[in-house]
Formats: C-alpha cells, structure tokens, sequence
C-alpha cells in the first residue's frame, strides 16, 4: 500500500548556520559562543575540530542549493547567524552579512526551495555572552532587536520564521549538565536562562506581530517522549518528573501560555523557583506561535530512581528519575540513542489532543552514523539503513495524520553531513556525503530515494 503525503507537503532538511556556514573570522563576523570555546576549550571538541571550516555553506551556498533542488526540496530550514549578521550583537549590522543572506533567500526562493528561517541555533555573541547571555534581560532585549533587524531586512521574502531551535538546550547544556559554554551546573542559573529565553521568544513574535508582515512565526522544539520502564507508581512518578522538566515546563509556556502548576510546586517545595513577574506571565499567556517545529531523534526510557539523591548536590531534574535503556530496543550504536519510529506517532497525537491540534512539521528528524566510509560502493554511500529509518518514520507519521494530525512537512537532520557540537564530524547524517579532504559533496542513496519519494508525494 502506497503511503501518500498531500501534495503541499514540505519536504527538505535542517541545518544551522554555526553547523554549516564555516567562515566564522572572516568578512567582518563577529565571534559567538561556539567560535570562541572551541578555541579556548578545544580539549572539549571531539578530534579538536573547531567552526572555521565546517561545511562551508557561505562559500558554497549557490551550488549547495542546486543540490537541494537536485533532490527534490522544496525547502530547507537554516538560521541566521546572529553574530554574523551584528557582529557586536547590538547596535551595527554587518553589510557583507546582509549581502549573503540576501543572496541565500534570493536563490533559495528561485530554485523553489521555501526558506524557513530560525533566529537563534545555540550561538549566543561572544559580547553578550560576557553580560551573562540569557541570564541578563538586558540580552532579552538585544535578542528583541536582533529579530527585528532580521524582519525588516528579509521579512518581505521570508515566510515562515522560527525564534528559536530546542530553546531547552542552551539552559539545560550550557547551564545543568557542563555540555555547552559557559559550562555553569547550577539549576536555578539555567531555570532563569529558560525563562528569558521564553521571554525573548515572546518579544520577538509580539514585534513580528506589530510589523504585520505576511507570513507564519514559530518556535523548534525536541521532544523527547517519556515512557515509563511500568506503571508501578515509582516508575508512572519518574516518568512524570521527566516529561515534566524537560518538556511540559516549555510546551506548556509556548503551547498554553502558563507554566504547568506541577512544575511551581514541586520548584518551591525544593526553593528552587526563579523570579518571574506578572508582566511577564502575562507576555507569555498573550503570545501565540502560528506553526511548530518539532526535533524527534529518540525516546526516553524512565525509571524509578535507583539511590536517594545528595540532598547537598547540586538540584537537577535528574533527582527524580533514570533513564535505562531497555533490552532487545534497536539502538543506533554510534549515538547510543534507540530508534523508536513510533514516537514521532506519540508526539502528534500528543500535540493533537493536548496542544490544539496546532499546524506543526517535523524540523528535525536522522540518523547518525560513524564509518560511513564502509557502507560507499561505486562512489556512493549505500546507506539503506537511512532509507529504512526513513521509510519508518514517515509511516508513523502518515498514520498519525490519517488521524487528524495537522502536520505540514518533513525535514531531515541534515542535508549535507555537518559539524556536531559534540562529535564533529564522527557521526555522518547528510543526504550528501561531505568529503573531508576534498571538500567534495556526493549525493548519497538515500538522497536519491528521498528525490523519488518526494516527486511520487510518497512511497510503496
Ligand atoms: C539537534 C540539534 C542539531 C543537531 C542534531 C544532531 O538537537 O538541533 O543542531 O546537532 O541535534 O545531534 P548531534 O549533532 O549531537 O549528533
């Protein structure tokens, strides 16, 4: 039986522009987070690769380009880099900034590929940085500028804008768990980050608003869903605190406009609640997103917390829960993650009967694998594993909108193979192979596929 998709759909992939660009010293950028600590803590980055080179995307955009029409996008999801496009992070654009992201929309929008723009992918200036980045409000509003910078210069031709991609991230990386600069594990430090993200979230879309452009605005979240190991209480509790910190605490925000009451309590019963005021939550119960992105990589498997927490540590969700890997599960070894097609199911049905049904697309979704090497055969990498994932996914998401679920599109994490923010290049998840020595992208199988399955609207 076919599995048919309408014949709007938007079908492409995702990147990031510290991912992708590379060129990050050069025509007049100024350095972010990432430029900055993968220098000064290179130790931290996998094979020591920093953001200079990456996939080279501000060099190769025109030609990139013609390889995502070549396979049949219709769009593709990138983000502005902040500290490209205003070096300082206030004040003075940066006009060759201009120039590139003018001409990356423009050749977008001529080869029939839909640019779907995203504010800010985890890379703070490394000026605002210095103020506290997201701890300081003062940064909330610099965010608020930089938006309206980006509306006024490419709002008359981009239509679907994004404020944030896993806004949880950057709280929860750079702020609880030491992955991400400025490397801070304290939880009240990155619940405050979280809320001014949500904050500038907010202003951002109330100023698209006031500009009346035509187009939709939104916000990527990952979801990561929870399933409980039973439903013993321990573990139906552990599952709880789970979808709680990492999900409900930010869809409920976004998505209902309040903080889960849960949340506030179990927060002040460990006096762990950051300040908010009532203007601000009532920013938040007046801000509405036209269209969700959601990120799917992998479930999370929960139980009942195994020993007692330090009661002097460090607070963290992770107090309430462990997460176990669940025998017999497929697991995608080289991320150590399980591959679990029918969450993307679980995610829709949870946005349909929880979240008003909201219009929303999958904005990232893959696979990454290390070795990819081994799987090329007459110069293309055969990577029926990726076709596989593919075919799985998409499946369970047909499913899901049979059902009702206003989906509108699939993007693929990624579309050429790019810079991770923990692996570099270990762990390969393009349609095209990027050749390190030579810089050379060559399509792979499951680029071609996806080229076939997109110009059939589906696949048998
Ligand atoms: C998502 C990020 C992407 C990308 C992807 C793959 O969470 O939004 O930027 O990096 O994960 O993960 P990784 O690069 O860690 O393998």
């Amino acid at each position: 039986m076919k599995v048919e998709f309408p014949k709007t759909f938007f079908w492409g992939a995702a990147s990031s522009a510290t991912q992708s660009e590379g060129r990050m010293e050069r025509d007049g950028k100024g350095e972010n987070i990432w430029d900055y600590s993968s220098k000064e803590y290179n130790h931290r980055f996998y094979d020591g690769v920093t953001t200079e080179n990456t996939s080279l995307f501000y060099r190769d955009y025109q030609k990139d380009i013609q390889k995502m029409h070549d396979i049949s996008f219709n769009s593709f999801r990138t983000s502005i880099s902040w500290s490209r496009l205003i070096p300082m992070g206030t004040g003075e654009v940066n006009p060759e900034a201009v120039i590139f992201y003018n001409n990356v929309i423009d050749e977008l929008i001529a080869k029939g590929v839909e640019p779907f723009i995203n504010l800010y992918h985890f890379d703070m200036p490394m000026v605002l940085q210095e103020k506290g980045g997201f701890e300081n409000e003062e940064v909330v509003e610099a965010y608020k500028q930089y938006a309206k910078t980006c509306f006024e210069l490419f709002g008359d031709r981009v239509k679907y804008w994004f404020t944030f991609n896993e806004p949880m991230i950057p709280a929860e990386a750079g702020y609880l768990h030491d992955r991400h600069y400025p490397y801070v594990v304290d939880f009240k430090r990155a619940a405050a980050v979280l809320h001014n993200i949500i904050l500038a979230h907010c202003e951002a879309i109330q100023v698209y608003r006031e500009m009346k452009l035509e187009g939709k605005i939104g916000i990527i979240m990952d979801v990561i869903p929870v399933y409980p190991r039973s439903q013993n209480p321990a573990d139906l509790y552990a599952a709880e605190m789970a979808d709680l910190f990492y999900t409900k605490s930010l869809n409920d925000a976004i998505l209902k406009g309040k903080y889960p009451t849960r949340l506030k309590e179990v927060l002040e019963e460990y006096d762990q609640l950051p300040k908010v005021t009532k203007t601000q939550l009532q920013l938040i119960s007046e801000t509405k997103i036209d269209l969700l992105g959601i990120n799917y990589y992998r479930p999370r498997r929960v139980k009942a917390k195994e020993c007692i927490p330090n009661p002097q540590g460090v607070f963290s969700p992770e107090w309430f829960f462990d997460e176990y890997v669940m025998p017999g599960r497929r697991m995608n070894t080289s991320r150590g993650i399980e591959i679990y097609p029918k969450g993307i199911y679980d995610i829709a049905k949870k946005i349909q009967n929880e979240y008003g049904n909201i219009d929303w697309f999958v904005s990232e979704n893959g696979i990454g694998i290390e070795g990819e090497e081994a799987f090329i055969d007459a110069g293309i990498v055969q990577d029926d594993y990726r076709i596989d994932f593919l075919k799985e996914h998409l499946s369970y998401l047909n499913q899901a909108m049979a059902e009702g679920s206003n989906c509108l599109g699939y993007h693929m994490w990624t579309f050429v193979d790019c810079w991770s923010w923990g692996n570099a290049y270990k762990n390969r998840y393009g349609f095209y192979r990027l050749d390190l020595e030579t810089g050379e992208k060559t399509v792979k199988k499951s680029g071609l596929w996806f080229k076939e399955m997109v110009e059939n609207h589906g696949f048998d």
